[in-house]
């Protein structure tokens, strides 16, 4: 158990910086008055008991997981519309504290299972008492509606093990495709949408200055 701490000790630090400088990308543009890409970040630190299930699956020894596993630091980066998908993309690649290993576009080309996502493996170094240990993690830029469909698809894997029934796993792509139009949709109004969240972020500020004043 020891060894876990210390072994996941960096992780852990990754995904917590990670959190506050992506989650700072967000508080930048709306300082800006921009319409903020990003709708909120998540992570987490991959439990012990998945990263020994995905090893055993993909028969990684325990002595390569550092190099072989790449999402046992994980952050995700919720957007409204699919364009800010690539306008998050390009403000990470511009970065220069941590370095994209690889990116993966399930979004132009969704996995079997109907799962869309932008997913980047990044090296980031993190600074321990012993000096700097680089560390893989990974980045998951979706929609909402991406996001919906992974966490519902997620939670029955659970139940399931990835064996769903056959008519389940038509429902599920059904509703990837319904996922998918409704991106679409949202994105053909985007401009509509996106003038009424402006003008009800200046009426919440002039309320708040008003109260202030009082
Ligand atoms: P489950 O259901 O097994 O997945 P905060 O206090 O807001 O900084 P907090 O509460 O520590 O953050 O966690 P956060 O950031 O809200 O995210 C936790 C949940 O989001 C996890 O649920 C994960 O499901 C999911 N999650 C977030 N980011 C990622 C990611 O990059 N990869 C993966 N795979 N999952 C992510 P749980 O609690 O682990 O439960
Ligand atoms: P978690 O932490 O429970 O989310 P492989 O499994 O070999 O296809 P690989 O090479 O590790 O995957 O990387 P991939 O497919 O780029 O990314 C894996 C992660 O993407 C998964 O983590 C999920 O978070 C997400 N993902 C990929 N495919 C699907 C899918 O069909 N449905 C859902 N809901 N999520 C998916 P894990 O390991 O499943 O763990």
């Amino acid at each position: 158990m020891r060894h876990w701490d210390e072994f996941l000790a960096p992780y852990k630090q990754a995904v917590e910086e990670l959190k506050v400088k992506l989650r700072g990308m967000r508080s930048q543009f709306e300082l800006g008055e921009e319409h903020s890409p990003i709708e909120f970040v998540t992570g987490r630190v991959k439990p012990i008991a998945s990263i020994l299930d995905k090893a055993n699956q993909k028969n990684i020894p325990l002595d390569q997981l550092e190099s072989e596993l790449q999402d046992i630091a994980g952050v995700r980066m919720m957007c409204q519309f699919v364009d800010d998908i690539k306008r998050v993309v390009s403000i990470l690649r511009m970065r220069k504290d941590f370095r994209i290993i690889e990116e993966k576009d399930y979004i132009s080309y969704k996995k079997p299972s109907g799962y869309r996502s932008y997913h980047m493996v990044i090296e980031y170094p993190v600074q321990t008492i012993n000096g700097e240990k680089k560390i893989l993690a990974e980045i998951q830029i979706r929609t909402l509606a991406m996001n919906f469909w992974a966490t519902i698809e997620h939670s029955l894997n659970y139940k399931y093990k990835g064996h769903f029934p056959k008519e389940i796993q038509m429902r599920l792509k059904r509703a990837s495709e319904a996922a998918f139009r409704l991106d679409e949709e949202m994105s053909l109004i985007r401009e509509e949408i996106q003038e009424a969240q402006a003008f009800f972020t200046k009426k919440k500020e002039q309320t708040n200055d008003h109260r202030e004043n009082e």
